[in-house]
């Protein structure tokens, strides 16, 4: 029997396309090009699967186009690249990879907070330039972390993970808004406090935005949350580009109306606003709060794993929709 035939849209790790070649035959990426949408349905016109990342974009036209497809594999936790209800209209098992990362982001979200608060990219561009001649006492001034107000808008694993850090390591009170509360043992683990989306931005010192890209999350933090928040706050988001309105942003950032902003995610990236560029009191990063070696060969295994359980019969680790695996 032929093996069935697998897509993998992007480059990755060669421990994990030969495990993929064990059971498929697989049709990779070597080049590492983003393929336009024409080009990404002509090629998985005749796959039985794909393991894709955030850069693939998984909707019903390209499912209505690649009928064979029985499973979309996402390299990330967050899948709005993927429509969920299309792909179960169809019986497409979609996956992403929760868990794996939960630490890792946590890491770089608070690292990001900790570089915008206390001015990090900013002063060192400066160094670089040669432009630091003497000592100051007020010399790239910041605003402390340690015992400042934690904000946390979306409170999954991640934001949680944030939480905790502050909470534990930096002595932070910890205020978070969800959609839903969490019972009370999870709030008392972290430290945090349930408030409302108005009382999060009056009062956090450091917001930290983990919550995922949705239509409802569109514009999350626009021009009118940033008018509540803190002068001598500041915004980090690791979360989805499309939360934050970034020209809103740099408007705020320009007029001081918060202090700085730290951004691993961006509207329409790899795009970034041109305002945001020029701005001082950005640290901008390449999304890249899940990058660290052990993360990513972690994640890639996990898609891996369950795009190998859902085209040989086995039970995917971390489906979306299980509810397709049911009916086959
Ligand atoms: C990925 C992410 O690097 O997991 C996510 O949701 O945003 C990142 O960890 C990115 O989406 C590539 O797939």
């Amino acid at each position: 029997m032929s093996k069935p035939k697998v897509l993998v849209a992007r480059r990755v790790f060669d421990s994990v396309l030969q495990r993929l070649a064990a059971h498929f035959e697989v049709e990779g990426n070597d080049e590492d090009r983003v393929w336009p949408k024409a080009e990404l349905v002509a090629r998985l016109q005749d796959k039985d699967g794909a393991f894709i990342t955030g850069s693939e974009r998984i909707d019903a036209e390209v499912l209505e186009a690649c009928p064979r497809l029985k499973a979309v594999c996402n390299m990330a936790v967050g899948y709005n690249n993927i429509d969920l209800p299309a792909c179960t209209a169809r019986g497409v098992m979609a996956s992403n990879t929760p868990d794996v990362l939960t630490e890792t982001t946590a890491d770089f979200g608070f690292a990001l907070m900790m570089a915008t608060a206390r001015r990090m990219a900013e002063s060192e561009h400066f160094l670089r330039r040669g432009e630091w001649k003497q000592w100051s006492y007020d010399m790239f001034t910041g605003s402390d972390v340690h015992g400042a107000t934690l904000g946390i808008l979306g409170m999954g694993r991640i934001g949680r993970a944030i939480a905790r850090r502050g909470h534990l390591g930096f002595g932070m009170p910890v205020i978070y808004h969800n959609r839903s509360r969490l019972p009370a043992e999870q709030e008392a683990e972290v430290g945090a406090r349930y408030v409302s989306k108005e009382q999060l931005l009056r009062e956090a010192d450091h917001l930290v935005l983990v919550l995922p890209y949705s239509a409802e999350s569109h514009h999350a933090i626009g021009a009118v949350e940033l008018a509540q928040m803190k002068p001598e706050s500041t915004l980090t988001n690791v979360a989805r580009g499309g939360i934050v309105d970034d020209a809103a942003l740099a408007q705020a950032l320009r007029e001081r109306r918060i202090a700085a902003a730290g951004l691993d995610v961006f509207e329409g990236e790899p795009r970034v606003n041109p305002d945001l560029l020029t701005l001082p009191n950005v640290v901008l990063t390449p999304h890249i709060a899940s990058a660290s070696v052990k993360t990513r060969l972690a994640m890639a295994d996990l898609a891996a794993d369950n795009l190998i359980a859902a085209l040989t019969g086995g039970t995917p680790p971390t489906p979306l929709n299980p509810e397709v695996l049911a009916g086959r």
